[in-house]
């Protein structure tokens, strides 16, 4: 007996472990999203194709930074300084002062679609610059309305928790924002991704307030998964699922073949089927 004879039912297992745990995940491409782009010898404040706030009225430019650099790349150290950080992806990553309306931003190609959850995770690391104990920040995902206003679709708080002290490790920061329907106003929208200073205008009062200090972040990662649109259980989406989803047809009671999370079956629910056609799930 040959060892051939074990190897198939294992490759047959793990591309099955590999299709559930993905749950049809697709990868969203976010330009400089590890922000190696510019290439740095140490530090630059300018970041390629990130946008940042403009400069705020309250902002006092004559302090000793301009605006402009309170976020900027920066070059790891090497691994004998005891700042290196033992987990940047590539070689460089961001800072971002942790003051009032310091953000940085990016409106991307792809849209929300419908049926399809999405799922952001950023690499953080907190404490920089005798940065006090609470201070938060937040990652979001947004879509733009009809004044171009920036609307949050999800959000994750990460504060600083001053007990860890000096930190040289990102923790991965993670955001879920659930299925797009039909009718939420970003679907179809193009999404944006937005990492921001939470702080408030209070936070400057230099005896009560928090602000100060600056984040280090890096290795912007996004995808969507899709919703399940194997009915029948037999890990493929067929001719057996379309069957189910048409026993279904308008159905709003125990409609497992709702694939936009709104109880009912009809129309959208095929279009996001269609784009399944075929798919091992
Ligand atoms: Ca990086
Ligand atoms: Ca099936
Ligand atoms: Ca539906």
């Amino acid at each position: 007996m040959t060892h051939r004879y074990f190897e198939r039912p294992l490759i047959v297992t793990m591309v099955l472990a590999v299709c559930a745990n993905g749950l049809y995940a697709e990868s969203i491409d976010i330009p400089n999203a590890s922000f190696e782009s510019p290439d740095t010898l140490f530090a630059d404040p300018s970041i390629d194709f990130w946008q940042e706030a403009p400069t705020p009225w309250w902002y006092d430019e004559s302090g000793g930074y301009l605006w402009t650099q309170l976020t900027g790349v920066f070059l790891n150290l090497p691994p004998e300084d005891p700042s290196h950080i033992d987990n940047c992806d590539g070689d460089q990553a961001v800072w971002l002062f942790a003051l009032p309306e310091v953000e940085l931003f990016q409106d991307l190609n792809d849209v929300f679609e419908v049926g399809r959850a999405y799922h952001l995770v950023v690499g953080i690391i907190g404490g920089g610059g005798g940065m006090l104990d609470g201070v938060p920040i937040e990652i979001r995902l947004f879509y733009r309305d009809a004044e171009n206003n920036k609307v949050t679709v999800g959000a994750t708080t990460h504060t600083y928790d001053i007990n860890t002290g000096v930190v040289t490790h990102f923790i991965d920061v993670p955001l879920d924002v659930r299925e797009v329907q039909i009718s939420d106003p970003w679907a179809g929208k193009n999404i944006g991704v937005q990492l921001v200073s939470t702080l408030t205008l209070a936070d400057l009062d230099p005896e009560t307030g928090r602000a100060g200090g600056f984040w280090d972040l890096d290795n912007v990662r996004l995808t969507s998964s899709a919703p399940n649109a194997d009915f029948s259980g037999d890990s493929f989406v067929n001719f057996k699922d379309f069957a189910i989803m048409g026993e279904q047809w308008l159905s709003c009671t125990d409609a497992t073949a709702d694939l936009t999370q709104d109880g009912c079956v009809d129309m959208p629910d095929v279009s996001v089927f269609a784009e399944l056609w075929l798919q091992d799930m």
